[in-house]
């Protein structure tokens, strides 16, 4: 049988977010070369799905989109980061292509009604589909209509939730900027191999502590997520997307990063 995989591609390690719409070509690069060389080895699929990073992020922020359309530019501010986002998938599936890996680009704005902060509806069909048919699909974090306060964020780790409690995948790999999750940020001796039930309380308060927050939350958000995610039964693991090759290694089911298994 062949294992379905989902990989994040974090908007934080794809684009330099300080720098508006700057793209990390070397890191997108990477990861097309990592997924070419685990498919030409075995038969896999695979969902990618990348993050904001500094194309998203930015002009959601400026025109306060998790809040809905109350900025008096909202309308205009949701279908510029609209846009921005496509921009963004549209720089990684070429990257992909040229490759010549065959990917088909799902606009999640388009299929996708957010609610309360979370996913209500997503039409998946086509991602299923274009599964069977032998596409790689790629999605990303993108705005959202929401039928009460009009509009909403929805972050590609809720895309992945949602996509893992309907398909079930073998893992899901959270590419980001960092080697994994740490117990201090600030100290690289402290990267956190496992995460189960034995420590996750204590890994909790250590990351309300020293977390980062950009539009869709910081780490403690991912964090939540994961644990969701790790909860149906799905392999979680977080590695960094700087070094070469770590997507591959995490693939092919190296220990690298951190995993969480609750
Ligand atoms: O970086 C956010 O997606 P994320 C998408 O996956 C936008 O949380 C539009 C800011």
């Amino acid at each position: 049988m062949c294992s379905l995989l989902i990989i994040k591609l974090g908007g934080s390690a794809i684009s330099d977010k300080n720098v508006p719409k700057s793209v990390r070509f070397d890191v997108i690069r990477n990861v097309c070369n990592d997924i070419k060389r685990a498919l030409e080895e075995d038969n896999y699929s695979f969902i990618l799905i990348h993050g904001g990073g500094s194309f998203g992020h930015p002009l959601a922020k400026e025109y306060n989109l998790r809040s809905g359309l109350v900025h008096p530019k909202a309308r205009i501010g949701f279908s510029k980061t609209l846009d921005a986002m496509r921009e963004l998938s549209m720089i990684v599936s070429n990257e992909l292509r040229n490759h010549g890996i065959p990917v088909f680009p799902i606009q999640p704005s388009a299929i996708t009604i957010m609610k309360s902060g979370s996913i209500l509806k997503m039409n998946i069909d086509v991602v299923k589909l274009a599964l069977k048919k032998g596409f790689i699909p790629l999605l990303w974090g993108d705005v959202s209509l929401d039928p009460e306060k009009g509009c909403d964020i929805v972050s590609g780790d809720y895309i992945i939730e949602f996509l893992a409690r309907e398909l079930r995948p073998n893992k899901v790999i959270f590419g980001t900027d960092v080697e994994g999750i740490y117990r201090d940020p600030k100290d690289p001796t402290s990267l956190i191999p496992l995460i189960d039930e034995r420590n996750l309380f204590d890994v909790r308060k250590f990351l309300k502590n020293t977390q980062k927050i950009d539009v869709t939350g910081g780490m403690i958000e991912k964090l939540n997520s994961i644990v969701r995610i790790s909860k149906l039964g799905v392999l979680v693991q977080v590695i960094s997307l700087l070094s070469s090759g770590n997507v591959y290694r995490a693939i092919k089911g190296e220990k690298i990063g951190t995993i969480v298994r609750i």
